[in-house]
């Protein structure tokens, strides 16, 4: 992390605990809003007008959180309008490193080898983490916003005609029940899977695990007679529900022990992701590869940073035979 615009190499994802061993995720730190007109959003300040071409999605296809705000772009048919840098999938020493490896990209625009440069660039004594995904304004030369809740919301309505209406991410007559659903499937499974897998102590763990696998019971019985969460509109909660069950047997099912049942074993909840993922655009949103690499490059859960070669998932060949057979 960032101490005082220094890199830190004290790079410990589990250095945040409650006092129960729990996993507690920092706050995000850049929360300004684009607008049609610039004015200033719910939070932080103005000046950030929506324009063709003025700004930039730094993302992690491993990460559930900076997949949200590609998706939104995709739904809103914002790809010509935003453009997007992909980092490499291992989380380094040195956090997010943009490169070769396939799916990824260098930094064409601010030439940075590693993202915590992004945020020094805006503030060069920030102490915190360098997270994905980051909305950067190209003309300002700086973060608007590092918090994908709010760039999902932003892309949804804060680009007026330079986005497609088709989807209504956050329509006004559904606005309390969407706040109310992200609210229980938030602390209960999106960050339930990690506070399962980083937990320190078997008491956070097992209430973290209780907590995902109640969420997800509770989930399947929501789908069986309805197309998305809130009946034939897809919303955000859609897409911050799917983010994590697209992740689920590849990632948190293994690494972060959340494995009572695979999602494979939820008819209506892999029914609802094979839904989702034939909305055009979408399954370009997501790259099993970066997904497992990048978990399993976790050292403090993966000290040998072997990447498992299943599970098989539906829609995507395993490589027949490894290297080594
Ligand atoms: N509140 C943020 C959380 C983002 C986040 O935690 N991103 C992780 C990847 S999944 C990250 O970049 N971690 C690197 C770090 O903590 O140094 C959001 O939802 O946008």
């Amino acid at each position: 992390m960032l101490v005082n615009g220094k890199w830190s190499a004290e790079w410990n994802p589990v250095q945040a605990k409650d006092a129960k061993g729990g996993f507690v995720r920092q706050t995000s730190s850049f929360r300004n809003w684009i607008t049609p007109d610039g004015s200033p959003g719910p939070t932080g300040n103005g000046g950030f007008k929506a324009e063709a071409g003025r700004y930039h999605l730094y993302v992690a296809l491993i990460c559930p959180w900076a997949s949200r705000t590609l998706i939104a772009r995709t739904l809103k048919g914002l790809e010509d309008t935003i453009s997007v840098s992909v980092v490499e999938p291992v989380l380094t020493d040195k956090g997010w490193r943009f490169g070769d490896y396939p799916g990824a990209n260098r930094d064409a625009l601010n030439g940075a080898t590693y993202l915590h440069e992004i945020y020094t660039k805006v503030d060069p004594t920030l102490t915190g983490r360098a997270t994905v995904p980051v909305l950067w304004d190209k003309q300002r030369r700086t973060i608007v916003n590092n918090e994908s809740a709010d760039i999902v919301r932003m892309l949804n309505s804060g680009f007026g005609a330079l986005a497609d209406g088709m989807f209504d991410l956050y329509p006004e007559d559904l606005r309390a029940e969407i706040d109310a659903l992200n609210d229980r499937i938030y602390p209960r499974l999106n960050n339930g899977v990690y506070r399962a897998g980083f937990a320190t102590t078997q008491e956070a763990y097992e209430e973290a695990f209780w907590d995902v696998f109640g969420m997800l019971d509770e989930l399947e019985e929501r789908l069986a007679d309805r197309t998305f969460l809130f009946g034939d509109r897809l919303t955000e909660t859609d897409i911050r529900l799917f983010v994590t069950l697209v992740r689920f047997d590849a990632a948190y099912h293994g690494l972060f022990k959340c494995n009572l049942r695979r999602l494979a074993d939820y008819r209506n909840l892999t029914a609802y992701v094979q839904r989702v993922l034939a909305i055009p655009g979408v399954r370009d949103t997501v790259n099993i590869d970066h997904i497992k690499r990048g978990y399993y490059s976790i050292k403090a859960l993966n000290p040998t940073g072997i990447v498992p070669v299943g599970p098989d998932l539906p829609g995507r060949e395993i490589p027949a035979r490894s290297m080594t057979h």
